[in-house]
């Protein structure tokens, strides 16, 4: 019996020794040691033994069993050391790569610009308005000093929704609600940013929407020299501190007297170039004294109030700023266009 251990001790350690598949080993184990095992099979011999020869054997037995626990030990640990190491490697973060860059969004050019000039005039205490760009006609044209037979209230000229209901063609309803809403209070000190409507032809320079900022002062001794500082202050914020203004006469229905504002080339600081065609001044505004009737339509008596107003198209502004020749780039939603101007 003896014979029988020692010879299942030196098959045992010389198959376990070879084992490099932790599968395998838990196999041999069971083999050899489990309980339908061959070393409890020999063992299932003792109760035919002499009662000296049961403690010899039942030693030899343990030890036999030790030896065989022992190095299936060494194994299993050593398996499992390789295991670990086997998931380190397949798990490694190299924490030195750079990251993902998450996509970043821009402000669009002509929010840029709107928000620059809102800036601009809420830094001298004026508040912006909005409204409705469906407009009556009361609103777009009757108050603003347009009489019925006026030419730019011709059908072809905007969009007419019904008889009494039009796209806005400028931001100045929103001026007149402003001052109903006032009832007469002074000063009103507002700019109306926003998108108008008119029928046209799309071409390089001209849609059928765009977006305009008009402003408008009310008060008591309102002059044209406020007028004057005022756009002048801007410009210089806009556009640079050495950029200066010039004004020429005009005409609006709405304001009288009337001037269109040229500011100096921000390009070539007056010298002339190819911004603006060698002149030396870009026209950029729309200005003038409020109309009385237009005080009146607003709820404002002529004979105690004064005020100036003006108006810019945001699109022509972005376009000399940024160089762009085509107000279509705006609208088209083309991602290499607009992305130009990511972080400005
Ligand atoms: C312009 C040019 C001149 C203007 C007038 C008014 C109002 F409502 F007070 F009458 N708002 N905006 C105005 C005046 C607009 O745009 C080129």
């Amino acid at each position: 019996m003896k014979e029988k251990l020692e010879a299942l001790k030196a098959e045992a350690l010389a198959k376990l020794q070879e084992v490099s598949d932790p599968q395998v080993l838990n196999d041999l184990r069971v083999k050899y040691l489990g309980k339908k095992g061959e070393l409890t099979e020999v063992l299932r011999g003792m109760g035919s033994l002499s009662a000296e020869e049961r403690p010899v054997i039942g030693q030899v037995a343990n030890i036999v069993r030790g030896a065989i626990e022992e190095i299936i030990g060494t194994k299993q640990e050593v398996f499992q050391q390789q295991e670990t190491q086997n998931r380190l490697q397949a798990e490694k973060v190299d924490v030195t790569l750079p990251g993902r860059r998450l996509p970043q969004g821009g402000i669009h050019p002509l929010s840029r610009v709107v928000q620059g000039i809102e800036d601009i005039f809420i830094g001298m205490g004026y508040r912006v308005a909005e409204g409705p760009e469906v407009e009556t006609d009361y609103y777009n044209f009757e108050a603003l000093n347009l009489p019925k037979n006026h030419p730019a209230r011709d059908m072809q000229d905007s969009f007419y929704l019904t008889e009494d209901l039009l796209m806005r063609t400028q931001t100045s309803p929103v001026q007149i609600r402003t001052m109903q809403a006032m009832k007469g209070e002074a000063p009103v000190k507002i700019i109306c940013p926003g998108k108008v409507f008119r029928r046209d032809d799309d071409d390089a320079t001209h849609s059928f929407q765009f977006h305009q900022i008009e402003g408008l002062v009310i008060g008591r001794n309102i002059r044209m020299s406020d007028l004057k500082g005022t756009l002048q202050q801007f410009v210089q914020e806009m556009f640079g501190p050495s950029t200066g203004i010039r004004l020429r006469p005009s005409f609006f229905p709405f304001t009288e007297p009337s001037v269109e504002v040229d500011v100096s080339c921000f390009k070539c600081g007056g010298e002339g170039c190819r911004l603006c065609k060698q002149s030396g001044w870009l026209e950029i505004l729309g200005a003038g004294m409020v109309h009385p009737n237009v005080l009146r339509m607003g709820g404002y008596d002529p004979e105690e109030f004064s005020g100036f107003a003006f108006g810019m198209g945001v699109e022509r502004i972005a376009m000399l700023k940024y160089g762009i020749d085509d107000i279509r780039h705006f609208y088209n939603n083309d991602m290499s266009f607009v992305k130009q101007f990511k972080g400005l």
